[in-house]
């Protein structure tokens, strides 16, 4: 068998996604997911411009060989771009493996760990008490896990927490739109939005906050301090983490449990964190870490540390992205919980899937390979169109940290 064709598939089926299609010689073909949201076309021109020449006529069953051919062989190596357009021809071969096997891709990474994936879902609002109804929700659907954003009083707009209730999506125009942030108002609203969510719903309903790399170190322990009497699951990216030696601070002030890592490409972004054990669960993706590889290569690292996988599962990772990180996910020991954000029904339709949520467990396609599909025909109904995520500034104008 030999790869015939690297197709590269632009698609805004109400959002830009990025896919890549291996087709072999034999017919057999599999689907990668390529998406990195606001730089979708630079990934698009690297698989095309770059890759695809280089992988017609080789043997799809040499995922490894692949993988590291085109890790070493450019010469340049990691970086969002680069590691995104691998993970795509990546999730593509198990695809393509697990279909010449007849096997779904969890059996060929050594099998079912669990009965189901643990996924959380997103409970954003702009108030405490409309918060408080969008989780009620979430509960009443089965879920385990809730993630809680709201908005700050004193700020005009929140990151995060979108005007629709159902779907979400934060990446809105061309050119960015501007936040403002203070992070004094901040960090006296979110212990306030935590007390009334344990009030409400009791002490066993899994809470988790995101902090969008918006804080410094002791900034982050203050947080954690003050969320400690509600025991969230996680705070998440509450610095920005190309410091990975400022996790220590943070570390040593709270015990409130900290996730990061939906921003790193490649297990050089997170070893310290690891090794140092100054996280406890870490976000990387299929997508944007160099595919079910490479993120499993993290993962078996994570487990050595007692650091458990939390992957990232916003809607910019495509349904491909999420049915590769659910057998993943259901395979790996140290699995610790999956975001899962709905998509919408067109983005659903351009990518049928066989994946489904079920008592706040998600469980991956039981058919060969992933389970996942676009249906290439519908995907050019929907061209691309630009769309950027938003800057952030703090009250006197200066550009702040995401
Ligand atoms: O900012 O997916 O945990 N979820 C998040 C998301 C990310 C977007 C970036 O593309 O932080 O909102
Ligand atoms: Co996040």
């Amino acid at each position: 068998m030999k790869i015939a064709e690297v197709r590269v598939i632009v698609t805004c089926p109400d959002r830009n996604f990025v896919t890549v299609k291996i087709v072999t010689d034999e017919g057999v073909y599999g689907v990668g997911d390529a998406t990195l949201n606001g730089r979708e076309l630079a990934v698009a021109a690297y698989l095309t411009e770059h890759v695809a020449p280089q992988l017609t006529g080789r043997d799809p069953a040499r995922i490894e060989d692949i993988w590291q051919y085109l890790y070493k062989g450019a010469y340049w190596r990691r970086g969002p771009v680069t590691m995104t357009a691998i993970a795509a021809v990546d999730t593509a071969l198990w695809d393509i493996k697990g279909k010449v096997a007849g096997l779904p891709v969890y059996q060929l990474l050594g099998g079912r760990s669990r009965e189901g994936v643990t996924v959380y879902g997103h409970a954003n609002a702009d108030s405490i008490d409309a918060v408080l109804t969008e989780i009620s929700g979430y509960v009443d659907l089965g879920y385990r896990a809730v993630r809680v954003q709201t908005g700050i009083p004193g700020l005009e707009s929140t990151y995060g927490v979108s005007k629709d209730r159902m779907f979400y999506e934060p990446a809105d125009a061309a050119i960015p739109t501007e936040n403002v942030w203070s992070t004094a108002h901040y960090l006296d609203h979110v212990p306030r939005v935590f007390a009334r969510v344990r009030e409400e719903f009791g002490p066993t309903l899994r809470l988790l906050h995101d902090v969008h790399h918006r804080l410094t170190p002791i900034e982050a322990a203050r947080l954690g301090k003050s969320l400690e009497p509600y025991h969230l699951t996680w705070i998440e990216d509450p610095v920005p983490a190309e410091l990975q030696e400022g996790f220590r601070l943070i570390r040593q002030h709270t015990t409130t449990p900290i996730a990061v890592g939906e921003v790193f490409s490649s297990i050089w972004d997170c070893q310290q964190l690891i090794t140092e054990q100054l996280i406890d669960y870490i976000r990387t993706t299929v997508v944007h870490a160099g595919g079910i590889t490479h993120l499993r290569r993290i993962f078996d690292l994570a487990n050595l540390y007692h650091v458990r996988s939390g992957s990232h599962g916003a809607t910019d990772l495509s349904p491909v992205c999420m049915a590769a990180a659910l057998h993943l996910d259901l395979a790996i020991p140290n699995f610790g919980l999956q975001e899962y954000m709905r998509h919408t029904e067109a983005t659903d339709a351009v990518f049928p899937h066989g994946y489904r949520f079920e008592g706040g467990y998600l469980h991956p396609s039981e058919e060969p390979g992933l389970g996942v599909d676009i249906d290439e025909e519908l995907a050019a109904r929907y061209p691309y169109r630009a769309a950027s995520l938003p800057v952030n500034r703090l009250e006197d104008g200066t550009v702040h940290s995401w």
